[in-house]
């Protein structure tokens, strides 16, 4: 396994403040210097499906939401491209550590919506095998998972899976993450971590602008980019609305990783364009100008914009689009409805390997208090509640 402690000459060369991008607001493809057309190919109408079903997953989630179904939506409203571009890169046996805005990247790995559903239903803590998915569940402890995926990889290194130069065997990890989990101390000693083992780690920060109603220039006086110069290792700028650019850079990260070159910052600049969550009132703390402006940098209209001026889109093409969508939004209505509610005594089924007899009292104890007839102690209070 090759272990270069740099960065490569180009990203040493590089300033880390520069946005890469391929795809320009129109729609028209430029050339990148560092990112040669046909390194890392994509399918674009792939990616354009991909994109346009996370959004209507979305769209529909929020309106669940809005009718009592959910308690809770995190939207990811113009984080399409930063997603599909970085999940696109990844080979099956790669692993992903999501925060709980990642939606799209989820559809590309093949996790049913309506599973997506589920956690924000209250119906399940989780919703899908990591194991047989590659995607970790979804953490809402900001910045915890970075180190899960830093431990992650330690394994993956200690199983000997980098550096064969052979995709069966080689394996990285991707950690999704917000701006704002920048400032967390465990992303930090992720950080340090993967730095000083040369990990097989892409950290992929979705700059969306805002954590809540905290500004990107709260949490970082420079671009998140060039945090990772202070780690040791690189970091690279693109533009999180152009989907090519996210694509061609995170492929690039992974096989680095799974060269046993080591970790990677990606930070990818979007914006967040709805609300944090449903709770969140956006209103009080930015201006409808800023959303503005960034709908006008929409990274579906950029991408249908360049398949449309390239005569890829077909009137066919785009009724089985519309089609996908429909039927998308009829399951994921109907599903979110008929998720079932979970076994009570679920929490206690999945927090050891094995029951202990402490645990299997309690156990039995929860299962008798929810079906009313003794209390948690034990003690009948069936004359109580009358
Ligand atoms: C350790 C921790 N601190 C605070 C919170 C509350 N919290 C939830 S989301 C959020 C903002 C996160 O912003 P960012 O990392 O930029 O991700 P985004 O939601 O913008 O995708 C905060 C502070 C939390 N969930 N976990």
């Amino acid at each position: 396994m090759s272990r270069s402690r740099t960065a490569t000459h180009a990203d040493a060369a590089r300033p880390t403040d520069r946005l890469l991008s391929c795809l320009d607001t129109t729609g028209h493809l430029h050339t990148e210097p560092e990112l040669p057309a046909g390194v890392a190919p994509l399918d674009l109408k792939q990616a354009l499906l991909q994109m346009t079903l996370a959004r209507r997953l979305d769209t529909e989630a929020v309106a669940l939401q809005r009718q009592g179904e959910l308690g809770l939506w995190p939207s990811l409203l113009g984080q399409e491209a930063a997603q599909v571009g970085a999940a696109s890169a990844l080979g099956v046996r790669d692993v992903v550590f999501p925060t709980y805005r990642e939606h799209a990247v989820a559809g590309c790995r093949g996790i049913d919506p309506v599973d997506l559903l589920g956690l924000f239903r209250g119906t399940t803590m989780g919703g899908w095998d990591p194991a047989a998915t590659g995607v970790q569940l979804y953490t809402l402890v900001i910045g915890a998972h970075t180190l899960h995926g830093v431990g992650y990889a330690m394994g993956v290194v200690r199983d000997g899976d980098v550096g064969h130069g052979d995709p069966e065997r080689d394996r990285a990890v991707i950690v999704f993450l917000g701006d704002g989990a920048l400032s967390e101390g465990e992303t930090n000693e992720a950080f340090v971590w993967a730095a000083a083992m040369d990990l097989p780690v892409v950290f992929f920060c979705q700059n969306n602008q805002w954590a809540i109603s905290a500004p990107f220039s709260t949490q970082s006086r420079v671009p998140a980019a060039q945090r990772a110069a202070g780690f040791g290792f690189p970091g690279v700028r693109v533009d999180g609305n152009d989907v090519i650019a996210c694509h061609a850079v995170t492929a690039k990260a992974v096989a680095r990783a799974h060269a046993g070159g080591g970790p990677t910052l990606i930070e990818a600049v979007t914006y967040r364009r709805n609300p944090h969550t449903t709770s969140d009132d956006d209103g009080r703390y930015r201006h409808a100008a800023e959303n503005d402006h960034w709908t006008a940098l929409d990274p579906i209209s950029r991408l249908r914009s360049h398949l449309e001026g390239l005569g890829a889109l077909d009137d066919e093409w785009l009724e089985e689009l519309a089609a996908a969508e429909r039927t998308l939004g009829a399951r994921v209505r109907r599903g979110c409805r008929e998720l079932p509610p979970p076994p009570p005594d679920q929490p206690f089924l999945h927090t050891l390997t094995a029951m202990t007899p402490e645990l299997a009292r309690q156990r039995e104890a929860h299962l008798a208090f929810v079906a009313g007839a003794d209390g948690i102690d034990g003690a009948d209070r069936s004359e109580e509640r009358s």
